[in-house]
């Protein structure tokens, strides 16, 4: 049998490339898998290529994950988008990105993207981000969809990879996929021909693009409630930072115990303090000392 990748995934709508050829053909679901699978784009599939134009589905392979917003499997890599100027850089969006994604399992990387129109302050802004997150563990890349400035750079670090672009929109996201892809798509809409006319759903395309790697676009969101995906307990795991830090109690919080070596950290400056203010937001915590610590 032969290993495909479901890259469309439009209404009934399945699409596969076939990894062998690069090709992609109509998929059709037979046996087992018509009954109890849902099939997601990033699912690989076994099957066999029918004719020249279809592919039968006898199987669907186990999966890593699968994003909800929009359904995609087996995400390798969420490259954040971001901007400092055109719209103003929103940090705690940002920092609720990063924590979604790696408790999901999917490697987040962050791309500021329009360097090409910053101004002096934005420059220095760039700087003074960018050390922000590199010192917590991130890799950050600048980037211009405009230019193409700094994109080889991203094509290199996903090669082989499933990648989506994640962020608010306007930050550059369909011009990033764009550049990669040389494809222009309405993000999240497929046009689709049905005998009313036309009309258009909801769907998922991955674009492949560099060597081995598929990208979709994702439409921009501006909230993302962190609560609502990771446990209130579990979200202190997911900045990088503080998991250098070794505190009295192995449970702690970093909040208000005595021994939090975090917080300590915090108070040295090797913690940033709007990295440890997002923390608190996402909590819906305050702390005092935090006044003092950090003006
Ligand atoms: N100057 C500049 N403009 C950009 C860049 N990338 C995107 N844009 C512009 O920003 C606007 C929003 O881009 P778009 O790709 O639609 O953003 P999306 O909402 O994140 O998909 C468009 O007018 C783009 O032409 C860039 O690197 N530099
Ligand atoms: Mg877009
Ligand atoms: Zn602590």
């Amino acid at each position: 049998m032969e290993k495909a990748l479901v890259v469309e995934r439009v209404a009934q709508l399945i699409g596969v490339y076939v990894l062998s050829e690069g090709k992609v053909l109509r998929g059709i679901p037979r046996g087992k898998v018509l009954k109890k699978t849902r099939i997601y784009a990033g699912d690989y599939v076994l099957g066999k290529e029918i004719d020249d134009q279809t592919f039968a589905i006898e199987e669907v392979l186990d999966r890593k994950n699968v994003l909800v917003r929009p359904p995609i499997a087996n995400v390798d890599r969420v490259i954040c988008v971001m901007t400092i100027q055109k719209p103003d850089f929103d940090n705690y969006l940002l920092d609720s990105l990063l924590v979604v994604y790696d408790h999901v399992g999917c490697k987040p990387v962050i791309i500021f993207n329009k360097v090409d129109i910053l101004d002096e302050e934005g420059r220095q802004e760039l700087k003074r981000w960018t050390s922000i997150y590199a010192d917590a563990g991130y890799d950050v890349f600048h980037v211009s969809a405009k230019t193409g400035e700094g994109l080889d750079k991203v094509v290199q670090l996903v090669e082989g990879e499933i990648c989506i672009l994640a962020g608010p929109s306007g930050v550059g996201k369909s011009s990033i996929l764009k550049h990669l892809t040389g494809e222009e798509l309405r993000t999240g809409e497929v046009s689709e021909k049905t005998h009313r006319g036309r009309h258009t759903t909801t769907g998922v395309k991955l674009i492949p693009f560099g060597s081995g790697s598929f990208i979709g676009d994702t439409p921009g969101f501006s909230r993302v409630e962190v609560l609502q995906f990771v446990r209130k307990r579990d979200v202190k795991n997911y900045f990088r930072e503080f998991l250098r830090y070794e505190c009295k109690y192995p449970d702690c919080t970093h909040l208000r115990e005595p021994g939090c070596e975090v917080r300590e950290a915090l108070k040295r400056g090797e913690i940033s303090c709007e990295r440890y203010k997002s923390y608190l937001k996402m909590l819906k915590e305050y702390i005092e000392e935090l006044k003092e610590i950090c003006g």
